[in-house]
């Protein structure tokens, strides 16, 4: 039996042929036998540039139904696909491709030449382009190309993915995701949250993350339910289309600049049946701010890149504000002590770990960081701090893993202090997530400069420029003498929330 996860889409395909896939602001629409048909060409089009079952993708392009074709086309020869932020710099980019080493790497039209450059640098034999209008030499390529309308036979062992996910080493771990990671959970969600062929999902997230990606677009393709792609999140095309959608899913600052908005009723949200947030804590004002406004209770969930979706407040039943719901059907969850591992007693917080058919199979080529995380009889350390009440729904309430999200993007602090500490003026930084109105946590530096240098925050933003994703940057810099420490000579990071945790109160 295969394992291919497009053999289950195909199949859903077919039934739905003559209904909408994904359509466009622009009125550009896929059905679904527009999209079994593309992906052929573009699967045809993958052979032809050398693409064999097990080589990955990288892909960095901006949103368009047609990457989502090219994300099917993989799937259909056994091709890994490697999404990549688009806000990734070219330093970033290079990082990526000698570590995954693609055979090809799919970038925007106006990136080529640059594009070329870095794979000549790291050995990437193939470079495309891809536009946001059906337009690049990938497409008129696929549009020659003997089309393969065959579905590659796969293990379950066989990666349909490789998502980069930041550590907290400062290096970028590939978390390689499986046919079958991807196809349980994709039918958990549909069951769970009841999706249906009568679906229209608003999809404003980006494309290359779990989110956007596989929970928005592998449970649309499993219902046959039809997806209206919109570039990016913008509050008014939103108020624009609610009235014509039955779902959205969304990061928590989604939420929050839709309360603030006069426009936000119980009108306007008629229509849809589910609104759905997670990437990052929702907070309960956010959720009973938006349920007072629309009626609606958002339905918060739990995920991570390694594991897909884990943890989901009930569709029926009570969505309880700041906890993330029951574990989904197929998922284990332990709640553990940090220090010894083992299972702590109901009620008492603990490292939160993760077993299920969902869970990553390991770190693309660091077999060790694979085994530090994901132990052997199969559970996965999440670096979630959490918390089970008596009716069983999971509280996250910190982390015990020095990350920042900002507006659903991890930022991991080692990261920029490594290139801030690069600088010649600083002897050291900190990097930390404040609370921030609109993003959740703002990422803010705390800079020690080199006795007798001067130095301020243009400089230190200036160096950041091009060097890191604009996400990562930080909103502030401040200066300090020296940074706290506790008697081990760890930096105390507490204490720097602390000391400017109002910084960003009337941003
Ligand atoms: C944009 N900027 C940001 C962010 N986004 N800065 C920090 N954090 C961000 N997330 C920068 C812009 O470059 C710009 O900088 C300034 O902030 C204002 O941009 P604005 O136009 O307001 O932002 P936007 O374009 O509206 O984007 C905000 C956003 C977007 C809608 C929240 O970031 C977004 O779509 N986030 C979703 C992320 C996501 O999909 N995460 C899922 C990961 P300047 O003005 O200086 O140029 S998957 C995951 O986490 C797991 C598996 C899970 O559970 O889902
Ligand atoms: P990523 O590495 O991008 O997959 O992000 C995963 C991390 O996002 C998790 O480990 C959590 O820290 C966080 N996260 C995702 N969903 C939620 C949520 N609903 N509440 C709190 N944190 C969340």
């Amino acid at each position: 039996m295969s394992h291919n996860l497009f053999k289950t889409f195909a199949k859903r395909m077919r039934e739905r042929a003559t209904a909408n896939f994904i359509t466009t602001r622009e009125e550009r629409n896929y059905t679904y036998q527009d999209a079994l048909d593309t992906s052929a060409q573009l699967a045809g089009a993958l052979t032809q540039l050398g693409v064999k079952s097990g080589d990955r993708v990288a892909v960095q392009v901006d949103k368009s139904p047609e990457a989502i074709l090219l994300y099917l086309a993989c799937l259909r020869i056994g091709g890994v696909y490697l999404p990549l932020n688009t806000g990734y710099t070219s330093d970033e980019i290079c990082y990526f491709l000698s570590d995954a080493e693609p055979a090809l790497f799919v970038c925007r039209p106006a990136a080529a030449d640059e594009a070329r450059t870095i794979a000549a640098q790291t050995g990437c034999p193939a470079v495309e382009t891809l536009g946001t209008n059906a337009d690049g030499s990938l497409m008129e390529k696929s549009q020659r190309a003997e089309p393969r309308n065959d579905i590659v036979a796969l293990g379950e062992r066989d990666l349909a993915a490789i998502l980069y996910t930041s550590g907290t080493t400062g290096r970028s771990k590939g978390a390689m995701l499986t046919h079958r990671n991807l196809a349980s959970n994709a039918a958990t969600l549909v069951e769970a949250w009841h999706f249906s062929a009568e679906d229209r999902l608003i999809h404003a997230l980006p494309i290359f993350h779990t989110h956007g990606l596989f929970v928005a677009c592998n449970v649309t393709l499993m219902a046959g339910a039809s997806m209206l792609f919109l570039a990016k999140f913008d509050a008014d095309i939103i108020f624009a289309e609610l009235p014509r959608g039955s779902v959205m899913m969304g990061v928590p600052t989604f939420y929050t600049r839709l309360i603030q908005d006069k426009r936000l009723t119980p009108e306007v949200t008629a229509q849809m049946r589910l609104f759905v947030s997670g990437s990052a804590p929702l907070t309960a004002e956010t959720h009973e701010a938006f349920k007072a406004k629309t009626g609606h209770a958002i339905l918060e969930r739990y995920g991570m890149t390694e594991t897909n979706m884990n943890i989901s407040n009930p569709y029926e039943g009570e969505r309880r504000a700041g906890t993330v719901g029951t574990p989904l059907p197929g998922v284990e969850i332990r709640i553990t002590d940090r220090q010894t591992g083992k299972a702590v007693p109901q009620g008492e917080i603990g490292m939160l770990q993760i077993r299920g058919p969902n869970v990553f199979i390991g770190y693309w080529r660091m077999p060790e960081k694979t085994r530090e995380e994901l132990l052997e009889d199969g559970f996965f350390i999440t670096g979630d701090l959490a918390t089970v009440d008596e009716q069983g729904y999971v509280h996250i309430v910190g982390r015990d893993k020095d990350l920042v999200i900002s507006g659903g993007y991890n930022v991991y602090p080692k990261e920029v202090e490594q290139v801030i500490d690069e600088l010649e003026q600083v002897a050291e930084s900190a990097v930390i997530g404040l609370p921030h109105p609109d993003f959740g946590e703002g990422v803010t530096a705390v800079v020690v400069p080199q006795r007798g240098t001067h130095v301020d925050e243009t400089t230190i933003l200036g160096y950041l420029e091009g060097r890191l994703a604009k996400y990562k940057q930080p909103k502030r810099v401040f200066f300090v003498d020296s940074l706290p420490r506790n008697t081990m000579g760890k930096v105390q990071k507490n204490e720097l929330r602390k000391r400017f945790s109002g910084t960003y109160q009337t941003a």
